[in-house]
């Protein structure tokens, strides 16, 4: 099946390259390198994460899916009818699917992306899937302001942020985030959130590094990127992939380390690798239910409910006002 087409570089749409470049040359620059993990999700990177979802090591995904089918019922009674469900991030449409079948009578569903492609994706295949909803996508960057649509205007809002996204952000930027999303879908509104939970050490670093190596692959694939959009010259076989848990900060990190010294040519400068310097790409908090509790309630949010699968591995919360 077709994907969405490459919002830049060759296609139509923003350059988001110069960005990129700047942010790469910062990050590689600082005394501690690093790389923004929003660049891991082109076109590959989004193909090879949706290859991890399949994984048998990584279980959120298919965690969750059974959550919201466990229990899309008494989550949905929690929810007024008629309501407008915003989804931060525009997922495949199968989660949200769950979401809009256990609801009574949904009214919109607004599905929020900073890829025009990828909203209008999702968009297509809810109106398939909900031919009564009103679908109405909107390109905007979700971690900062935007506004709705006038037609979602009257209508109770339930948000909707499934897959552990939150976990991309720090606690404190979690916060903000939240925060910002109780404003931007107003009063009343509920929010149904996804979140990875606080585990033992083997499960969480098989997850993020698994056997069969695509992990690592989605991994390398920034660097990939960076050589082939930015003109670095990275030396793919030169890096390895490191997926480490930090227990004092409960997080995953994904690294790339340097397997030798070398030299990278990035926008007319030269990044100095020492041999086992890494590069930090990403992180993925983990919480634990009452850090759940901590998060909403900075963010002036009331937990109304949390389900988790038999195991623990995996939450989907329930915020309202
Ligand atoms: C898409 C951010 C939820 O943190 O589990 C998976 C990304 N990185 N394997 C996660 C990811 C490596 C994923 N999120």
């Amino acid at each position: 099946k077709p994907g969405p087409a490459e919002t830049n570089g060759s296609g139509s749409g923003d350059d988001h390259r110069p960005e990129m470049l700047a942010d790469a040359l910062a990050g590689l620059k600082a005394p501690r390198k690093t790389l923004p993990c929003k660049w891991l999700y082109d076109v590959e990177g989004a193909a090879l994460f949706g290859e991890i979802t399949r994984l048998p090591e990584y279980y959120p995904t298919r965690t969750e899916i059974g959550i919201l089918r466990g229990h899309a019922a008494e989550i949905a009674a929690h929810v007024p009818a008629h309501a407008a469900v915003v989804e931060f991030g525009s997922g495949d449409g199968e989660k949200v699917d769950v979401l809009l079948d256990a609801l009574e009578a949904p009214s919109a569903y607004v599905p929020v992306d900073i890829a025009p492609e990828w909203v209008a994706e999702a968009a297509s295949k809810v109106a398939v899937s909900h031919p009564d909803l009103e679908v109405l996508p909107i390109a905007a960057d979700f971690t900062r302001e935007f506004g709705l649509p006038d037609q979602v205007e009257a209508a109770p809002r339930l948000g909707f942020f499934p897959g552990s996204t939150i976990g991309n952000f720090t606690p404190e930027e979690a916060v903000r985030f939240l925060a910002r999303a109780r404003g931007t879908l107003g009063e009343d509104a509920m929010f149904v959130m996804g979140a990875d939970l606080v585990k033992p050490r083997e499960t969480l670093v098989a997850a993020y590094d698994d056997a069969a190596g695509v992990t690592a692959r989605f991994n390398l694939n920034l660097l990939r990127r960076l050589n082939r959009e930015c003109g670095a010259d990275f030396d793919l076989d030169g890096f390895e992939h490191v997926a480490e848990w930090n227990p004092e900060l409960k997080r995953m990190e994904m690294h790339l380390r340097a397997r030798r010294p070398q030299s990278v040519a990035l926008g007319g400068e030269r990044i100095d690798f020492a041999e086992g310097e890494t590069i930090h790409t990403e992180n993925s908090h983990k919480y634990t239910e009452e850090d759940l509790h901590r998060l909403a309630g900075r963010a002036g949010w009331q937990v109304q409910g949390i389900w988790t699968d038999p195991a623990r591995l995996f939450s989907v919360s329930l915020l309202g006002q």
